[in-house]
């Protein structure tokens, strides 16, 4: 047992539904008390599916603060910022969008970029608790469907039209922040054809939280990050203009399988709930795009995903939990998805004979690119944990979901909810108290 402490399943239960009070502000959970003190656009999806078995109605709530601050595009921003809080940087004003984009909302202030598409499972597993809840819960789930589906689409829309523009089938990123796991070994190549320009002068703020800078990207990285900020202001956030002038351009495999999966579950959504025939056919259209966009990027041998490089016109492979998008979506010939589910489980990933939990870390340990405390080069995260359970347990693979559930409550009984852990020792890392964490944890308990 790396840690000393070990709650029981109802204490951890609690303590998870305290945290998530803890860090409400009212209408939206910050992600995490210090680091993350604002909304973040797929840890409140993934604070909604935990919310969920606590109060549908509370679950609703979280979601619509993000959907009212959609940009009129249709898309969702990575960051709605909670008025009058500081203490993240970059801010609202350095992100500026509301003076330079028609597109972004007027009431809310938000980032300029997007984050992964998750939010049809929160929608998913808001309607799977209604549906074991008295008449008014149910109703309350059934208004948001109705209230939210366009918007919902409209978000699909926006990836599958402005992010795909020449239907490869794959979402192309402009920002690292986009692909969710922002210093993974994936985008290293993209980033070194990244020279910053004059990047405004600016103070990090996220390395006055966590000190220890083993844990977060460097300072090198973050001028890239906000060099390419500025490369977005230039061309005012619009959707054409990005797409030829942005330095970085990458098409992330994992959220294009995510993705597919959304669209899938949206579209499923759909048809048992009576939404309109055209929008059904379009999502479950993007379903099979998303999905074999995602395949034809495979190793015939091991069934591996791999991301590309827009800009370098370069395919990219790395020893990374992305190589597993395929299992998310399905569609790989069955062979191969043998071949990719040995490499899961096997050394070089899960059953790495040192990890302290048979859990996926974010870089394999054997590659030359794994780092064990920084951030995604290395580190478990739980919120990984439960997007591959779920989706693993949707594919009928129950044994395997059990399992990595079961892994990811060992980790998550120290009580912390540590944004990621390290791999060997099962020391808590990172941000403590991460909403998302929690959420996982009441998920698996609930
Ligand atoms: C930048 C909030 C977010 C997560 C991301 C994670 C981290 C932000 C940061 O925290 O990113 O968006 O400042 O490092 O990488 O996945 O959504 O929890």
């Amino acid at each position: 047992m790396p840690h000393d402490t070990s709650f029981a399943p109802t204490q951890l239960a609690a303590r998870a539904a305290y945290l998530l009070r803890g860090n409400d502000l009212g209408v939206m959970t910050t992600a995490a008390p210090l680091l993350y003190p604002h909304m973040w656009s797929w840890d409140a999806a993934f604070v909604a599916i935990g919310l969920a078995p606590l109060s549908v109605e509370r679950a609703v709530v979280e979601l619509d603060t993000l959907l009212s601050a959609q940009w009129r595009n249709g898309m969702i921003p990575h960051i709605v910022f909670a008025n009058g809080v500081d203490g993240y940087f970059p801010g609202p004003a350095r992100w500026a969008c509301s003076a330079l984009s028609p597109d972004a909302p007027r009431t809310r202030h938000t980032s300029g970029i997007t984050q992964p598409p998750v939010h049809a499972i929160a929608v998913q597993r808001i309607l799977d608790h209604a549906r074991t809840r008295g008449r008014s819960t149910r109703a309350v789930a059934q208004a948001f469907l109705d209230r939210r589906w366009n918007d919902l689409v409209r978000w699909h829309r926006w990836l599958a039209e402005c992010r795909d523009q020449n239907e490869r089938g794959r979402v192309t990123l402009y920002h690292g922040w986009e692909s969710g796991m922002d210093n993974s070994p994936r985008w290293d190549s993209a980033y070194a054809n990244v020279i910053p320009g004059d990047v405004p002068e600016y103070q990090r703020e996220d390395n006055t939280i966590v000190t220890d800078a083993s844990q977060r990207p460097s300072d090198m990285e973050y001028d890239r990050y906000l060099w390419l900020l500025e490369e977005m202001k230039a061309a005012r956030y619009d959707d054409q203009l990005l797409s030829k002038v942005m330095s970085f351009a990458v098409e992330d495999v994992f959220v294009s399988a995510i993705l597919a999966v959304a669209c899938q579950v949206l579209a499923e959504i759909g048809e048992d709930h009576k939404r309109p025939n055209s929008d059904v056919r379009d999502l479950y259209a993007w379903a099979d795009r998303f999905r074999a966009g995602v395949i034809a990027t495979t190793d015939e041998r091991t069934g591996a995903a791999k991301d590309y490089d827009v800009r370098a016109e370069r395919w990219i492979a790395t020893e990374t939990a992305a190589q597993f998008a395929p299992l998310l979506c399905g569609g790989l010939p069955h062979d191969r998805e043998r071949a990719l589910l040995r490499l899961l489980e096997g050394p070089r990933f899960c059953g790495h004979p040192d990890l302290a939990y048979a859990l996926i870390p974010s870089t394999s340990p054997v590659s030359r690119d794994f780092r064990p405390r920084e951030y995604w080069r290395g580190p478990v995260w739980p919120v990984m944990t439960w997007l591959f359970a779920w989706c693993f347990a949707r594919r009928g693979w129950a044994e395997r979901a059990a399992t990595l559930r079961r892994e990811g409550l060992r980790q998550a009984s120290d009580g912390t909810f540590a944004e990621y852990y390290e791999p060997f020792t099962g020391e808590p890392l990172g941000s403590m108290q991460q909403s998302w964490t929690a959420a996982a944890v009441l998920d698996w308990l609930g």
